[in-house]
Formats: C-alpha cells, sequence, structure tokens
C-alpha cells in the first residue's frame, strides 16, 4: 500500500523545520527491496517509524496523523533519506518530563529494522532541536574534574594517560592490584576492561581495597593523583548499585578518583541513566564494546559509530570510546575525528545536521585499541589535539621495561608531538619512548623505517 500521500512532504524544507524547533530529524541512508518504489518504501518506514503500520487503520484520528513521521528529503541515486519527526511523538518520563534515549532508539531505529519492504536502513545522523537538549541529561561530569583532579589547567589539561589492566580477564585479586600499582607508578587513568569484574576469581570486596591501596601507595610514591575507571556493568539495576556503593565506601577519602565504567551499548540506556542519574558526582565512563555490530562500515543496518557518540553525550556519558582513527587496531579512519568534534564542542557540523549543544557539558573522546607511544604522535596530529583519555593496555603492559615505562613512554610521545619534535630525536633524549620502538618492533619499523640505525639498536 502506498502511504506516501500521508506519510511523505517533499515541499517541507530543512531549513524551515530546523528553524521551527518541533521536530527531530533523521538522515538515513535507505535502499528499498527489488520491486517497491522509493518514495513507497520511504513512505512506510516512516509510518512504521511513528503512527501507522502497512494497512490503513480506522482507529486513526485527526490528533494520530499531527504526530506523523513525515519523509522530507530523499535521493534515490544516493540512498538519502531524512526523516522528520515531531518530538510530541516521543515519550518523557513520567518522574521529571525528562526524555528518555529508548524512545528514540524504538522509532527512530526500531521496527524499521527488518521490513520486508527494506533491504537496508542505517542512520548516519540526527538532529535534535534545542527543547530536545534542553530535555535531555547530558555529562553530569566531563575531563575538566579529572584535570581539576590530577592539578592539571582545567581548560586544555591534556592528554590523560591510561591503560587497561591486562590480561583482560583471569588476573586474581593481589595480581590485578598489582598491576594497577606499576601502572599508576607512571600513568595517571586506569579502566577495568570491557568484561573485567568476577566474583569468582576477582570478587570486588577482595580487589577494590587491595586496588585502592595500590592507588594510594602510587599517590604517595609519586607525589600525584591517580584515577580508577571501575566497570559496574550488570544486567540488574540494583548490583549495579551494589557494586558502585561498595567502592564508593572503600575508595573513601578518595572516591573523587573513582569513575564509574559502563559497557552502553550491550547494556543500552537504561544502564547508562542509572549510572548517570545514581551517580552525577563521578565521571561516567562508556564503553562501546559490541557497537561493531551495528557501527561497522560493513553493517548496512543500524548507526554509525558517529550517531552512537552524539546518543551518549544526550546520555551524560562523561567520556565515551571513540576508536583510534585508523591509527590503532580497531576499525577506523582519520575522518572519525568528526566524531570526537562533535561529542567536544559545542557547535560542530555533522555528516549531515549542523548541532548546537546549548552549553551542555562536552563528551571526553577516549582512544583505545591497540595503541602505544609509537602510533600516538600520528593520531594526534590527525585530531588536532590532545585534550582525550587515551587507554593503551597492550601499549603499557607490552612494554619490554615495565608497565610504568610503558606509561611513561605514553606520555613522552604526547609531549614530543606537542613540541613538534621529530619522534626519532625525541627517543634519543626520552629513554622509555626510545625502548617502546623495542618493543613494538613492528609498528616501529612501519613508522620509523631505519630507526634501528638511526637510534642505535643492533639486535
Ligand atoms: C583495548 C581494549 C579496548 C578496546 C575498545 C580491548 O586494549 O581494552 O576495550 O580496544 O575499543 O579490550 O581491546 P588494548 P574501542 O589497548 O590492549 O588494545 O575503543 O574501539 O571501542
Ligand atoms: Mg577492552
Amino acid at each position: 500500500m502506498d502511504q506516501s500521500n500521508r506519510y511523505a512532504d517533499l515541499s517541507l524544507k530543512e531549513e524551515d523545520l530546523i528553524a521551527g524547533g518541533k521536530h527531530i530529524l533523521v538522515a538515513y541512508k535507505m535502499a528499498p527491496k527489488t520491486g517497491y518504489g522509493y518514495l513507497e518504501a520511504a513512505a512506510h518506514f516512516a509510518a512504521e517509524s511513528s503512527t501507522g503500520t502497512n494497512v490503513e487503520v480506522s482507529t486513526t484520528d485527526d490528533f494520530t496523523r499531527s504526530v506523523d513521521a513525515l519523509v522530507y528529503y530523499i535521493d534515490e541515486a544516493t540512498e538519502d533519506m531524512r526523516i522528520a519527526y515531531p518530538i510530541d511523538l516521543f515519550d518523557r518520563n513520567v518522574t521529571d518530563g525528562r526524555f528518555m534515549l529508548v524512545s528514540f532508539l524504538t522509532l527512530a531505529i526500531g521496527n524499521n529494522q527488518g521490513m520486508g519492504d527494506i533491504k537496508h536502513a542505517k542512520m548516519i545522523d540526527f538532529y535534535m532541536p534545542e527543547r530536545v537538549i534542553q530535555m535531555f541529561d547530558g555529562p553530569a561530569k566531563d575531563i575538566s574534574d579529572l584535570w581539576r583532579i590530577l592539578g592539571r589547567p582545567i581548560k586544555d589539561g591534556g592528554y590523560i594517560a591510561g591503560t587497561i589492566i591486562k590480561p583482560k580477564l583471569g588476573l586474581r585479586p593481589q595480581q590485578f592490584a598489582d598491576a594497577a600499582y606499576q601502572f599508576w607508578l607512571g600513568g595517571d587513568f586506569i579502566k577495568n576492561d570491557e568484561p573485567q569484574g568476577n566474583q569468582v576469581f576477582a570478587p570486588i570486596k577482595k580487589t577494590l581495597p587491595l586496588v585502592y591501596d595500590s592507588l594510594k601507595r602510587a599517590q604517595d610514591e609519586t607525589g600525584q593523583a591517580k584515577l580508577f575507571s571501575m566497570n559496574i556493568t550488570a544486567d540488574d539495576h540494583y548490583e549495579m548499585l551494589a557494586r558502585a556503593d561498595f567502592a564508593l565506601e572503600t575508595f573513601g577519602p578518595d572516591a573523587d578518583k573513582l569513575a564509574f565504567l559502563v559497557d552502553g551499548y550491550v547494556g543500552g540506556p537504561g544502564m547508562v541513566t542509572t549510572a548517570r542519574r545514581q551517580y552525577p558526582s563521578q565521571y561516567l565512563h562508556y564503553h562501546r564494546a559490541g557497537h561493531g555490530a551495528v557501527t561497522s562500515p560493513s553493517a548496512k543496518r543500524g548507526y554509525t559509530a558517529f550517531v552512537l557518540a552524539k546518543m551518549s553525550r544526550l546520555q551524560g556519558a562523561s567520556g565515551i570510546h571513540v576508536g583510534t582513527m585508523g591509527y590503532g587496531k580497531m576499525e577506523g579512519e582519520g575522518d572519525d575525528r568528526g566524531i570526537a568534534y562533535m561529542i567536544e564542542r559545542d557547535e560542530c557540523q555533522g555528516p549531515v545536521y549542523f548541532q548546537k549543544w546549548y552549553g551542555i557539558k562536552p563528551t571526553t573522546p577516549i582512544i583505545s585499541g591497540g595503541m602505544n607511544a609509537l602510533r600516538l604522535p600520528g593520531f594526534f596530529k590527525n585530531l588536532g589535539h590532545g585534550n582525550v583519555i587515551n587507554t593503551a593496555g597492550g601499549g603499557s603492559y607490552g612494554h619490554i621495561d615495565s608497565p610504568a615505562a610503558g606509561a611513561v613512554s605514553l606520555r613522552q610521545s604526547y609531549e614530543c608531538w606537542k613540541a613538534g619534535a621529530d619522534p626519532i630525536e625525541f627517543a634519543k633524549e626520552h629513554k622509555e619512548f626510545a625502548r617502546a620502538f623495542e618493543s613494538f618492533p613492528g609498528d616501529a619499523d612501519k613508522l620509523f623505517p631505519g630507526w634501528r640505525e638511526k637510534l642505535g639498536v643492533h639486535k
């Protein structure tokens, strides 16, 4: 049934919809299945994403039609389809009237994934009007809170050298705490890994007091504050709270140095909002493990990594993993820097929409995945700044001297880039950075051919 007379209006102008402030706009890459007209399929897509189904129903009235989602732009050749969703279509909390991301997801990327007449559709951008930005939680804490704790300038406080305890699973409490202590002797920030936490062989009631002891000893020895991002991911809301509350109690006078990590993609909006609203004094670290299932360029459905990051800022992520932009081990490319810009700036041009954030706090780009001191200079050059949290697991625990040396090599890498120095020349004056070449010879050969002769390394 062709519903384009109801769910499409190609006369609508995007600039008018934006000026009107009453619609959430969503841009997709969509292709219909063979045998279906493009506008017909797009209109059905909009129907299933709002007030309709595949047939007219007797119960529809004029009010229903007033909240129809409307296709307002199509370009079959480029598979571009854009839909205007009236903001009144989206549910609000009965408790405080705020928006909920789950309602946006259910409509904009819910039933429309897997329709019989749609070959594929992937969300590539969305636009939130000012009223909607006002109605999402947004971040409670941001990187400036971490710079303050680290004793740095709270503007442009620079690079936070982080790691992930590796191996990502399998360490018992004392071994886990020892690994943390070793890194903190040189670095700033440690995160549990995405699957980390195992009450079978590393119960938090044993592990966390040992981690806190490591943090205090490392602070005493270095004279610097240290940060721990603890994974509180769990299916049950109260399990999350039990873990978080125990951690806050354990860290006591150093509780401000605890961030809480949630696996936001697999856990979903409920888990992110539990962490955001129950613990607004803590930095909220959004890990996105699993996102590749929908965000990978090889996936023709779901939404992009850009959309995921933009949604995380609405929900209140203090920081989210944004990938390594082609410099690490995960999928990504240089243009992914646009993901970082969208979440850290107060206004930014996305792939389709220019988005203003009206002063809500920024979300920190967290850089993770196969990074080490040799790969970072190129990364910083591509991004254009170093106001990020970098977590390098292999890049720290794989350093041939020690995890602390690995941490120092990461920081030296940032200093090298900031100084605009040649990495080989810089290595001649900075031992830990130089030893990163020997720690990761494959990367060194690829990135700095001839490094052995230049650094006098003969084995
Ligand atoms: C990195 C990592 C990160 C992912 C995150 C891992 O370890 O801990 O969780 O890379 O990916 O488990 O692989 P290494 P993304 O530093 O040892 O590679 O940031 O792209 O979501
Ligand atoms: Mg990990």
